[in-house]
């Protein structure tokens, strides 16, 4: 056991030890599932039955933004503020608040009800751990008696818009910003790889409209406790050694400074770094390679550090992403940067690859020493945007990052895939992973993405839980996918190897669950976005799960000595997966429309086996 799950279990038992004979029976009922999973919680008391009204005692610390989440969750649930009932307290002045930036202390019983925030967004973070306290008695709502100390472990914890291929919209931009607020991650990175603006033609001004749509997004960020990171790359055409593209730099920052940014990024990664863009270059840095390559990059790093952040009023640490950003070996372009650029400067990694089959604490390790200081976890899960993803979306949980990073990572932001609403569910574990890391466990943390995708509607969750496994398979950047396709659906296929009149029905009606969940998903109150990006994979589920019911009724129709039956069973199958595997992803991905896969390499073999067993 870890040290601090060691002080957890301790806690509780202490708790429960103290309080627990003199406790109400509800108190020792289990608290709901809080994601991220808190530092400490522990059970104190008995539900506690919320009023119509209750006093909402704020001050001066009050944080505008919890407290505005705060009131909109008590009316939610039938709870006006203003009255003289119970006290509901919000602000960073309560005692017990742990010391840690963004830490809070929440405890929730018939006394009242306070949340204390070390700073403003523990206070938000305060008031999203309450959202998760509710719960609905037989006489209306009340909440969970509870005390709960919590903390991130990991000080930059969200996600990197940067892929390639078709950016989000700004309709996605802002879901995913109130998505970071609710799971406590509090940084985004505006890096779309296809944003003009950002990366091909970096020294542009924006257009009034645009600068007016980045301002929206700026002030949804802030509203939700995350930081807007503008990252530019100008790495594609930049001269190093001019002035000119120096001050270009500067004023497209400038510009969005002036719409609220506070923090920045110059990402390097994916340029070619051994040619240089302009003669000039030769002259200050010498032939181009490796080493000058670093050296220049660092000139500019430095440059933007004197000039710009740190003569800018809360300009946080610049943020860059190195040519070399996916192994743990030493070079010449490492040494420059470990040697001489400014050790403000937060320098991202992807691992021991772009898509790295799992993250250790050892290779963590390894990467701070090369770079000189603790590095800013790029995280390429769920991105689909390369060759092996085609096809594919990718809702297998977050996992493989082992617990202990937090002492060598200074962050992780997970790099989507194009479709927003789809990889909130592997960001959703980034987040969770982010906060405690020691706390972690996927098998925990998925089931309450996909609750939560599904509005809390739990036949829509278990029909999730059955698509994302055909959805499981995640690739890495050579032929061995880091997580395996439909795990839950192989296990079934397996017993039903075995043999068996049961192992038959087990798999017919899992097959049963495959082909209806589809319609579960499109009825239930599953996130529309979701449903919206994920039709062509819903499409075709509920073809393969058809297919399934209809090959395993023809094999049963055979064993029953029904030939005639079998052939019009098989013939129906047959149908169905050639209609399966004629749906079509929309043209969403750099790898444009595809054949939606679901399954792929279980199921469609399974079918192919068992027509021949028929
Ligand atoms: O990973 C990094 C640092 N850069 C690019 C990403 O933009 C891209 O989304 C991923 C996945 O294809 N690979 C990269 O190399």
């Amino acid at each position: 056991m870890t040290r601090r799950r060691a002080l957890f279990a301790a806690v509780v038992t202490v708790a429960a030890t103290l309080t627990g004979s003199a406790l109400p029976a509800a108190a020792s009922g289990a608290l709901p599932v809080v994601s991220p999973t808190p530092q400490q919680i522990t059970r104190t008391s008995a539900d506690v039955p919320l009023p119509s009204s209750v006093a909402l005692v704020t001050d001066a610390t009050t944080d505008p933004a919890a407290k505005d989440l705060l009131t909109s969750l008590l009316r939610d649930h039938g709870v006006r503020t203003g009255g003289h009932g119970l006290v509901v307290r919000l602000g960073s002045t309560g005692r017990d608040v742990p010391e840690q930036a963004e830490g809070y202390a929440l405890s929730v019983s018939r006394a009242g009800i306070t949340i204390s925030g070390r700073d403003g967004a523990g206070q938000y973070y305060g008031v999203q751990t309450l959202r998760q306290l509710f719960v609905h008695s037989g006489h209306g709502w009340a909440m969970s008696g509870a005390s709960v100390r919590d903390w991130p472990n990991m000080a930059l914890r969200g996600s990197i818009e940067g892929f390639y291929g078709p950016p989000w919209t700004t309709a996605d931009r802002l879901r995913q910003l109130a998505f970071l607020g609710e799971v406590k991650a509090n940084t985004y990175i505006y890096s779309a790889k296809d944003d003009t603006y950002l990366r091909a033609r970096w020294r542009d001004p924006y257009p009034a409209d645009e600068l007016a749509t980045l301002g929206q997004l700026v002030r949804s960020a802030a509203a939700h406790h995350v930081e807007f990171t503008y990252a530019l790359s100008p790495g594609v055409s930049v001269c190093f050694s001019s002035p000119a593209d120096l001050a270009a730099v500067e004023a497209k920052f400038q510009a969005v400074y002036d719409l609220g940014v506070r923090s920045f990024s110059l990402p390097f990664d994916d340029i070619s770094y051994t040619r240089w863009n302009c003669d000039a270059d030769q002259a200050a840095f010498g032939p181009p390679g490796r080493a000058a390559a670093g050296t220049a990059q660092v000139s500019l790093l430095n440059a933007i550090t004197e000039k710009f952040v740190k003569t800018h009023d809360g300009v946080r640490p610049l943020q860059t992403v190195p040519t070399e950003y996916s192994d743990l070996k030493d070079s010449p372009y490492k040494t420059e940067l470990r040697e001489h650029l400014d050790p403000s400067v937060v320098v991202q990694w992807t691992g021991t690859d772009v898509v790295p089959p799992s993250v250790t604490t050892d290779e963590a390790a390894q990467v701070s020493a090369v770079y000189g200081r603790k590095v800013f976890l790029w995280d390429n899960y769920p991105v689909n945007d390369y060759e092996q993803s085609a096809g594919r979306l990718l809702l297998a949980p977050y996992a493989q990052r082992e617990a202990g990073l937090s002492r060598y990572l200074n962050g992780i932001v997970a790099n989507p895939m194009n479709q927003e609403a789809a990889s909130e569910v592997a960001e959703f574990g980034a987040a969770d992973f982010a906060w405690n890391d020691e706390g972690y466990a996927p098998s925990r943390s998925w089931p309450q993405a996909l609750a939560r995708l599904a509005g809390g509607d739990a036949r829509a969750s278990a029909a999730l839980a059955v698509f994302a496994d055909l959805e499981h398979l995640a690739p890495t950047f050579g032929p061995t996918p880091w997580q395996p396709q439909a795990p839950v659906l192989a296990a079934k296929i397996a017993s039903f190897r075995q043999g068996g009149h049961r192992a038959w029905a087990d798999l017919r009606a899992y097959a049963v669950r495959i082909r209806d969940a589809a319609g579960v998903i499109r009825g239930g109150r599953v996130q529309s976005a979701f449903v919206a990006e994920a039709g062509p994979w819903l499409d075709a589920t509920a073809l393969w799960g058809d297919a399934t019911v209809t090959r395993l009724d023809a094999l049963s129709a055979s064993s029953r000595g029904d030939h005639v039956l079998a052939a019009r069973l098989t013939a129906r199958a047959d149908d169905l997966v050639t209609r399966a595997q004629a749906v079509k992803t929309g043209n969403t991905n750099r790898w444009g429309v595809r054949q939606a896969l679901v399954g792929d390499g279980v199921l469609d073999t399974f079918l192919v086996q068992l027509r021949e067993q028929v």
